[in-house]
């Protein structure tokens, strides 16, 4: 410690009187003994001038250097009934504040920890070996926690854990006193502040450390606010962890400033096994399939749609399709509804299957019947409404109908012919495997009215047919509809 002695030796006399590098002084001094404010300023004054530092030009840092990294951050489960039982509920990171020369704990370097020397001048520090602490010489010894009985509010006892880590605090220098040596910590950690600490974890599969969020102050930009000091003890801080997934968590903490802003030296890393409550019981989905048509003449096009999945407990997120049976499915993504032709006659049974948020599955089938190709025809045409009056002489005006029913008869009235059809979103619609007549048809559609028309053409050849509630001269029917058919 010879160099942190001659700056002493170049001291205001009153000072040198202090012998502040001279060994063995006794614990607990006379009041006497302890240097004025102004005494110790004036040394501090010294030391800038010693170490070359304008006190006023230094810049805020946040405390940096390996000897301000946190050393004893520790991580147990929050396990109130022990292993086994009941899961632990959390993570809880214990450790003590870490700022050298910050000896009065408010988070800064600065005048006012000149205080602290006077206050516990000559005091004594004990220290763990450090063979014991990868080679750290300043981890005090006894619990931090402990105040030997002297309860919340209250100094510690003497001679507890929770003393001896506030005294090592002050011995910024570590060697076990604190005197005139601990001047020089600060200085060079002059204007060296912190707003509290960052939590870094890493879970079971990540590759990086990301920062916790402060969960008792969602605003803050820091994971764990220091506490205020308690008189005579040591600055703990802890933060309550809560993972997500069973495994192995490391954590560390780093020293943080936002104002500047920057992070210090990482801590140790302490990790923690975590197994934790075990995952709810999840409802499988239950699938439901619609083919439409589930029937014709090939080639058949076919909708599947199993939009009647249901997942009670969460969402369906992938929907599969296997239409003709073949043992493999093809992924729909999230579109619950595939169109499929069926081109070889057969009976199909259609399969899908649908998978929910957690990855259970569901299938279900429907039957499909494709019959050979058919000879038949196709009739058809366009479904719409007549929207407004026109002119004499002039088109109709007139809208497409959707979702009406379009059916083809034979001349009896009575013989169905072909696939009744839907008309589509523009009016259209295609009835199927009409077989061969020798004359004419019936086609007839089941209006929005509720009434049925039904219309007498020849089977091929292309024919407007309006109104069906005409007047004399064809006007004015705002509730009439009429479609086109033709037949090839
Ligand atoms: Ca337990
Ligand atoms: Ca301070
Ligand atoms: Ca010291
Ligand atoms: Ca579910």
């Amino acid at each position: 410690m010879l160099s942190r002695c001659i700056p002493i030796l170049v001291m205001a006399a009153v000072l040198a009187a202090l012998a502040g590098c001279a060994g063995g002084a006794a614990n607990a001094p006379a009041a006497g003994d302890s240097p004025t404010l102004a005494q110790l300023q004036a040394a501090l004054d010294q030391e800038f001038a010693h170490l070359g530092i304008d006190p006023d030009r230094v810049t805020a840092a946040v405390p940096h250097g390996p000897e301000n990294a946190v050393f004893d951050l520790t991580a147990t489960l929050v396990d109130p009934d022990g292993a086994g039982g009941e899961p632990a509920t959390g993570v809880l990171l214990n450790f003590s504040e870490r700022a050298v020369g910050d000896y009065d704990e408010n988070g800064e370097v600065n005048a006012s920890d000149l205080t602290p020397l006077g206050v516990y001048w000559r005091r004594t520090v004990t220290y763990q070996d450090s063979v014991m602490f990868d080679g750290i010489p300043y981890v005090p010894t006894g619990d931090p926690t402990d105040d030997g009985g002297a309860g919340e509010g209250n100094l510690p006892a003497p001679g507890s854990g929770a003393e001896n880590w506030r005294l090592a605090r002050v011995d910024g220098d570590a060697n076990g006193e604190i005197n005139i040596a601990d001047i020089t910590p600060i200085a060079t950690h002059w204007q060296q502040r912190l707003d509290g600490y960052q939590v870094y974890r890493k879970g079971p599969g990540e590759t990086v450390y990301s920062v916790r969020p402060n969960g008792e102050e969602p605003l803050a930009t820091v994971s764990i606010i220091p506490p205020a000091a308690q008189p005579g003890r040591p600055v703990l801080l802890s933060f309550t962890d809560y993972p997500s997934s069973d495994g192995t968590f490391e954590y560390y903490v780093v020293p943080a400033d936002m104002q500047i802003p920057e992070e210090g030296p990482q801590s140790n890393i302490a990790s923690v096994d975590w197994a934790g409550p075990p995952p709810p019981v999840n409802d499988p989905p239950t699938a439901a399939l619609v083919a439409t048509p589930d029937n014709g003449a090939a080639p058949l096009d076919v909708q599947l749609d199993t939009s009647g999945s249901t997942d009670t407990d969460g969402t369906i997120v992938k929907y599969e399709f296997d239409p003709e049976n073949t043992g493999t499915f093809t992924d729909n993504g999230s579109d619950p509804v595939l169109n499929h032709t069926y081109t070889m006659e057969g009976t199909y049974i259609a399969s899908v299957r649908v998978t929910d948020d957690d990855d259970a599955t569901d299938t279900a089938t429907a039957t499909v019947t494709v019959t050979a190709p058919g000879t038949g025809h196709k009739v058809s045409g366009t479904v719409f409404v007549l929207t407004a009056d026109w002119p004499l002489g002039q088109p109709p005006q007139r809208a497409p109908l959707a979702g009406v029913v379009v059916s083809a008869y034979a001349s009896d009235g009575v013989t169905k012919l072909g696939d009744s059809a839907p008309s589509a979103a523009n009016g259209t619609y295609t009835i199927n495997n009409v077989p061969d007549q020798a004359d004419w048809l019936y086609v007839r559609i089941d209006t929005p009215q509720a009434a049925v028309v039904e219309i007498k053409q020849p089977m091929s050849g292309e024919y407007l047919v309006l109104p069906f509630n005409a007047d004399a001269i064809g006007r004015d029917f705002t509730d009439s509809g009429g479609f086109t058919v033709g037949g090839t």
